[in-house]
């Protein structure tokens, strides 16, 4: 008679007791107890980023158990069906936190739902045991860009307090977000604080940055951080002598269909690079410094892709009441072109489109989300699509990334490097320079 199946799966991250239990109780409904390990992909695919331990220390620790006569990767969702199929399964097995979620499975194998362990989960063992990073953050209106929300789906992260020089903004953001607290000074922010988000329109921004940077905090803060060279400079070097990290707010890198795009276009894969064009707008007529928002996330894509060694760049703004209202950024590269067009209150399709000899990528709608874009091969029927579905705005892959950063004590931004960072803010200071000038550069 062939062994009788049993199949069950989990992160098993931080191995403990509950885990132990539930594979020692899933053996017993058969012979053969095959244990599906989650893969990296997977978890982050499903919003689960707070997992602390590597693929490789979860299935050691499944393995040391004596209990799995053979381990698997999870990879991807629907996976648990073909496996049932493949390995000839005659029980799935999982704890009750599952329970009804799995009922569809019952047309190939028999369902067990088994009671969990009570009072211990991973969850419970990282909030205890893993240092707790505190955020505050200075606003100067009462938008948050979803950091308070999107820093609880990550573990590691609080947000503490909220400083704004005006006081009652200060409380209504404190209220809307539901933050413990909220700081009279920036002083008492920053003695609250092991992070500062500042979010703040363009002519506060370097003000903040500088004050956290002295009092030695780490900072994230919305690109551009300011629109003179030198500035940045000082602000990039006092953010290096202090050993903080100076993070630009800029989540695609972060993302990680952003990664592949940016292997597609390195790696030679769509040819080489005859045109990137770029284009955004929004229409915020609150917003003084919009313009530059949106011309440094424009331009991110374009330096991580295109690199910074263009030749020229020929600058076109038009302007209403000394707002610019749309700019064309024209920069010659030795190989190609790149053209990026910013509508501040004029409107313009928002997309990217890169042309290779090879094929030609695009990317449509909110393309600085980076969840998705599509591959043209000329040799191919369809379109490629590759995406990362995920909820919110990214910013909690910008705050995995630090998480990163800080535990191998990396004050250098993988995403967009100090010198991206640097170069988008000379692109910013001669758009401002060929407007008040009226020459292109
Ligand atoms: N478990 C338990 N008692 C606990 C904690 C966990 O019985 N106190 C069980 C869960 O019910 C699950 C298994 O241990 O059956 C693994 O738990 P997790 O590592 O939390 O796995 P999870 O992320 O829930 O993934 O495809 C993945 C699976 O659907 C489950």
């Amino acid at each position: 008679m062939s062994p009788k199946k049993v199949i069950t799966y989990g992160t098993f991250d931080l191995f403990h007791q509950g885990h132990y239990n539930i594979l020692k109780r899933a053996r017993e409904y058969g012979d053969y107890l095959i244990v599906g390990v989650t893969g990296e992909n997977y978890d982050v695919g499903r919003g689960k980023l707070s997992v602390h331990d590597s693929l490789a220390d979860r299935i050691e620790n499944v393995k040391k158990t004596g209990l799995a006569d053979e381990i698997i990767v999870e990879e991807y969702l629907g996976q648990k069906i073909s496996d049932i199929v493949r390995y000839g399964v005659d029980t799935f097995v999982i704890g009750d936190d599952w329970k009804g979620k799995f009922d569809h499975l019952d047309k190939y194998c028999d369902m067990v739902y088994l009671e969990r362990t009570a009072g211990i989960s991973s969850t419970k063992i990282r909030k205890e045991t893993l240092d707790v990073y505190r955020i505050g953050i200075i606003a100067d209106d009462l938008d948050d860009n979803t950091i308070v929300s999107e820093s609880k789906l990550i573990n590691g992260f609080r947000v503490t307090s909220v400083y704004a020089e005006d006081e009652e903004l200060r409380e209504a953001f404190r209220e809307r977000y539901d933050i413990p607290e909220s700081s009279d000074s920036c002083g008492q922010l920053f003695e609250q604080a092991d992070i500062v988000y500042i979010r703040c329109s363009l002519k506060n921004r370097s003000r903040y940055i500088r004050k956290a940077l002295e009092a030695g905090k780490h900072v994230i803060c919305d690109p551009p951080f300011t629109i003179s060279s030198a500035e940045q400079d000082e602000l990039q070097k006092m953010a290096k002598d202090r050993n903080c990290i100076l993070m630009d707010n800029v989540k695609m890198v972060h993302i990680h269909v952003f990664n592949q795009l940016l292997w597609m276009t390195q790696g030679g894969l769509i040819g080489d690079i005859l045109s990137f064009n770029a284009s955004i707008s929004r229409e915020d007529r609150t917003k003084a410094d919009l313009f530059y928002d949106l011309l440094a996330l424009a331009l991110c894509p374009m330096i991580k892709i295109m690199g910074c060694d263009y030749n020229s760049v020929d600058i076109q703004t038009s302007e209403e009441n000394n707002i610019i209202e749309f700019a064309s950024l024209d920069f010659r590269y030795d190989s190609g072109r790149a053209v990026i067009n910013v509508g501040n209150r004029i409107r313009t399709k928002s997309r990217i489109e890169i042309v290779g000899t090879k094929g030609t990528i695009r990317m449509d709608n909110r393309w600085w989300k980076g969840s998705y874009f599509e591959l043209d091969n000329p040799d191919a029927v369809d379109l490629e699509i590759y995406n990362t579905n995920y909820q919110g705005n990214g910013f909690k892959y910008l705050l995995k990334a630090i998480s990163t950063m800080l535990e191998n004590n990396r004050t250098e931004s993988m995403g967009l490097f100090s010198g991206e960072s640097r170069e988008i803010v000379k692109i910013a200071e001669m758009t401002e320079k060929s407007r008040t000038t009226g020459k292109g550069c």
